[in-house]
């Protein structure tokens, strides 16, 4: 049987465990990636493992997502990054040079190689055929360590395209007609390879754009070939040495096939409050916009830049909308100054923004109130853009720009001829913002240099065989880690001071939460389906953790979560008949006993000692994962074992 492209490098990684879906495998890890927001922890985590030197063929720190220094916390973490780095062969990208996504593909990333980065969204690396994965800071951290990391072996969808995208329908807009297809939770256990003959009429940042949404779709990752045109863009990189060809066997198999017909898509649009709320644009013809953003890591790249400048090329935005422009990385800032785009750009009176995440996290650029902000980022969850009641719309650049001219959401189509750009011939090369590490002879005399802010990780705690307590939270279905630990300006700069941070957990959905669960001393969570989606934050479970937390009960998990909880010593279990969630209320008391035998049968019984009813839990839990509540969470489970 022919193999498809996720499963030839998996094969080659294979570290433990057999290729069967839905069994548990590990994997070697050739290169890593950190953000400063979950990097301080991870780094934290890795210090603890006692390890000199990283073991991987590349790590790499990047300070992306907080770079607003608004007080020395901030700037103490990016600072004991830094020193962490240089100490144990760690490359550090300096603030200021980019979305570590965008740099990451630009400078770093391998096809066939496999990465994993604490931040979600590290599947755009799918986009030069590399095998990378989001991954809680703590998975990130073993496997700087030489460690494997552990997935459970993912079905194989593939999205066959055919046909080209007509003028001002884009590569954002596929990936939203597979989010109409599938949905937020359609993409959960499978790795999604993109393939068929329209592969070939789309550029590696487009493919980028693709494999980065994915994340959205819940998928474990995505893939695109690695092809003709992936030498092209590494070899404009000045790497062509790194291409290696990859496709799937012609007789591969796949558990699903999607068939998108790119000549057929028009202009889509994802409506608040969810990436899955998908419309077409000229359905929302008219609406009144406020704000307008172009950037992140999924539509920040030179080709989506200089389409965003040439729309702009002499014309002024309307005078009630503000538009932003955070350019993904300094090797696309520079180019867009080199060749005058970006003068385009200011003249039309956007306000250009740092090469940073910027306001897709909510650092900055919030929106006025109830207003209506349409932005070419990821992620459209309630409150992310740090207004309670801001109306965020996902969409492509073009059509950003066309919101952005008239005041009001408008097909792109309709804003007169085909946007042509000329990508230049090679990319301006210069690393100065990235910072080597030090020989491995001059790194034992580095200092670490650490700051107030820096406060203890949290005690472990071991799960017990029984445990009675109260279910402090019940929430609903698709709870994304922004509603279990949101991020934003004012939080943001905690991130390495889990008590400090632990005041705002579930925040959007109930304040009094982290008031009841420390009153509770140990508490169970109810949630829907899809809990945990979104975000790789393993605040979203070291928190709870903090809190008392000691179970979370759900229809249906999140994979990136579900690992986080295990690794923090919270137990995921799911209900076994999802309608058992109505015999679950906010402040009943539950118990469980036996939990031993439970997880190794894979079914456990709530007592809800309110109500009187019992409720079936399923669970399946391998042996290395049952060790690792036993003991508390994985750093303790390292310890013990070291
Ligand atoms: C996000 O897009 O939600 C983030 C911020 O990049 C997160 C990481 C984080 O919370 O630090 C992610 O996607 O993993
Ligand atoms: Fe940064 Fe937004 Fe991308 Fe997350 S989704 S890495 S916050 S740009």
């Amino acid at each position: 049987m022919g193999l498809t492209i996720a499963q030839k490098i998996i094969k080659e990684h294979l570290r433990s465990g057999d290729m069967t879906v839905g069994s548990e495998i590990s994997l070697k890890i050739d290169q890593t990636l950190t953000q400063d927001a979950t990097g301080t922890m991870a780094y934290l985590e890795f210090e603890t493992m006692g390890i000199d030197r990283v073991k991987t063929e590349k790590s790499v720190a990047y300070i992306d997502h907080n770079t607003l220094q608004s007080g020395f916390e901030n700037a103490d973490d990016h600072r004991y990054i830094q020193s962490v780095a240089k100490k144990h062969g760690i490359y550090f990208s300096r603030p200021g040079n980019g979305i570590c996504h965008q740099v990451h593909l630009e400078r770093f990333g391998k096809p066939g190689k496999t990465l994993i980065g604490s931040d979600s969204h590290t599947p755009t690396g799918g986009g030069i055929g590399m095998l990378s994965f989001g991954a809680g800071g703590l998975d990130v951290a073993v496997a700087m360590g030489g460690g494997a990391y552990f997935i459970t072996m993912p079905k194989m969808y593939k999205v066959n395209l055919t046909g080209k995208l007509n003028p001002y329908v884009t590569a954002k807009d596929v990936s939203l007609e597979i989010l109409r297809i599938l949905s937020v939770k359609g993409g959960v256990g499978a790795i999604i390879e993109w393939g068929g003959e329209g592969v070939k009429n789309l550029s590696v940042p487009e493919r980028a754009t693709i494999t980065n949404m994915g994340t959205e779709l819940g998928a474990t990752t995505s893939i695109f070939p690695s092809d003709e045109i992936t030498r092209e863009f590494l070899k404009k990189q000045g790497r062509e040495e790194d291409y290696i060809p990859l496709s799937s066997d012609e007789d591969a198999v796949y558990d699903k096939i999607i068939d998108i017909n790119m000549s057929e898509l028009e202009p889509l649009i994802a409506c608040p409050h969810s990436p899955d709320n998908i419309v077409t644009v000229s359905s929302l013809k008219g609406t009144k916009v406020d704000q307008v953003c172009i950037g992140s890591c999924t539509n920040s790249s030179l080709f989506d830049m200089l389409k965003v400048a040439a729309m702009l090329k002499g014309k002024t935005i309307k005078e009630s909308v503000s538009l932003s422009v955070s350019p993904g990385s300094k090797q696309v800032l520079t180019m867009l100054a080199d060749c005058g785009a970006l003068s385009d750009i200011i003249a039309s009176g956007a306000r250009v923004l740092e090469c940073a995440c910027g306001p897709c996290i909510g650092m900055g650029f919030s929106p006025n109130s109830a207003g209506v902000s349409l932005r070419t980022f990821n992620r459209n969850f309630e409150g992310r853009s740090g207004t309670a009641d801001g109306k965020v719309y996902l969409v492509s650049p073009e059509t950003a720009v066309a919101a952005a001219l008239t005041g009001e959401i408008t097909d792109p189509r309709l804003m007169g001829e085909e946007i042509k750009v000329t990508m230049p011939e090679s990319f301006l090369i210069n690393d100065s913002a990235v910072v080597e590490p030090a020989p491995e002879n001059e790194a034992k005399d580095l200092e670490i240099l650490r700051g107030p802010n820096i406060k203890k990780f949290p005690d472990a705690r071991p799960q017990n065989d029984s445990l009675s307590a109260e279910l402090v939270l019940k929430v609903g279905d698709n709870i994304t880690t922004d509603h279990i630990m949101p991020a934003g300006a004012k939080i943001l700069p905690y991130r390495s001071n889990i008590p400090y941070l632990s005041q705002f957990c579930f925040g959007v959905c109930d304040k009094t939460f982290p008031e009841r669960a420390l009153k509770a001393g140990e508490s169970f969570i109810l949630g829907g389906s899809n809990y945990g989606q979104g975000s790789s934050r393993e605040h979203a479970a070291l928190v709870p953790m903090y809190l008392g937390v000691r179970v979370v009960i759900a229809k249906s998990f999140a994979r990136i979560h579900i690992a986080n909880l295990i690794n923090a010593g919270i137990m995921p279990v799911t209900l076994s008949n999802p309608d058992d969630y109505e015999k679950l209320n906010q402040g009943d008391s539950l118990s469980l006993s036996d939990i031993f035998s439970g997880m190794d049968k894979g079914e456990m019984t709530l007592k809800n000692n309110t109500t009187g009813e019992e409720v079936l839990l399923s669970c399946s839990f391998t042996e290395r994962q049952k060790a690792i509540l036993k003991a508390g969470g994985l750093l303790a489970f390292v310890a013990k074992e070291s």
